[in-house]
């Protein structure tokens, strides 16, 4: 099946979905398994190393003819790196999280990339569909990892009266049923994070895995939100211990330290209790480590059943 939108002909992929650019997970294998399936796969430069982000482009392209994109967190010492090697390797789509992106609009458009940036607020979106955007991924506080305030039911609807650009929504999106909220908010895209903790493809930790799993509907919670820097993770003694810093109101430093190596120790050592478990809300809706094909075609062959539900209400 293919469903065409303005984002599946922005992107030239089959279905509107933007796998999430998760920080020290999504590899240029998941990005591959994800483009390969007729998403838009992506690498998460984050933190990476500039030789190792080289090599995961070289890999992405031997894996997939298909499009794909880099995410780059701008608040990452390296995101100056990742966005001269997006440059050098001719990246087609470029996503942003964690800042303003004017840099990256100005040195991609050129280059013929599209650059469609993470946002959690209407101002941001404004800003950025000012700066020659191509799409904005409206983000609600229902994702995993760094968060802003307003619910994706909320900031969606209003993202996408605000500016003219196509608007993908992200946050708390791990099934056909959130697809078709999405799609009813006024989205023409999704991004989806979390469920892709738990593909085959995804080379985490099986502990992380595990976590993901076993979460419920008040699995996760937020932290650092005095450093003006919130993340949603998996409750552990991790996140418990953060929480005893709100309390003291210690300095950012202290925060900053307490969270260092955290994400690596969660994601390649499986460290499940001091371990930073960023994941969304929508952990509790995933059940099942399903091959990355299958979990796209479950996104979106749910509709009809879907439509059923909505006939049934109008
Ligand atoms: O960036 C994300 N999610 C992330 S980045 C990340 S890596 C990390 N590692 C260790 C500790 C903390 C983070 C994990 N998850 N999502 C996109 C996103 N961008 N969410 C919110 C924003 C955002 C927030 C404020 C974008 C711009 C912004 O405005 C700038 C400002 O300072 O007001």
């Amino acid at each position: 099946m293919v469903i065409a939108t303005k984002i599946t002909e922005l992107l030239g992929i089959s279905y509107p979905l933007i796998q999430g650019g998760m920080a020290w997970v999504a590899d240029a294998r998941l990005a591959a398994a994800v483009s390969n399936a007729g998403g838009l796969g992506v690498i998460a430069a984050a933190n990476m190393p500039p030789e190792l982000l080289d090599k995961e482009l070289r890999l992405v392209r031997e894996l997939t003819d298909k499009p794909f994109g880099l995410n780059i967190m701008l608040m990452s010492s390296t995101a100056d790196d990742a966005l001269e090697l997006a440059a050098a390797h001719g990246v087609p789509v470029v996503t942003t999280g964690a800042g303003f992106p004017g840099k990256v609009i100005e040195r991609m458009k050129p280059l013929g990339s599209l650059v469609l940036p993470v946002i959690a607020s209407v101002s941001h979106a404004k800003r950025v569909a000012k700066q020659g955007a191509d799409a904005v991924i409206a983000e609600g506080c229902e994702a995993g990892g760094h968060i802003g305030e307003t619910t994706t039911l909320c900031l969606v609807p209003q993202v996408a009266e605000a500016v003219s650009l196509p608007v993908v929504a992200a946050g708390g999106i791990a099934d056909f049923r959130g697809v078709l909220a999405a799609f009813a908010l006024g989205a023409q895209g999704v991004q989806v994070g979390t469920r892709f903790l738990c593909a085959e493809e995804c080379r985490i930790h099986e502990n992380y895995k595990n976590a993901v799993l076993k979460a419920g509907d008040r699995s996760t919670v937020v932290t650092g939100r005095p450093t003006g820097h919130p993340v949603r993770c998996i409750k552990n003694k991790l996140s418990g211990a953060f929480d005893e810093l709100d309390k003291e109101k210690v300095s950012l430093e202290e925060y900053e330290r307490l969270g260092e190596g955290k994400l690596r120790a969660a994601v390649l050592e499986g460290d499940a209790d001091w371990g930073s478990l960023m994941a969304g809300q929508s952990a509790g809706m995933v059940r099942t480590i399903e091959p990355c094909a299958a979990i796209v075609e479950s996104l979106f062959s749910g509709i009809p059943e879907g439509l059923e539900t909505l006939k049934r209400i109008f």
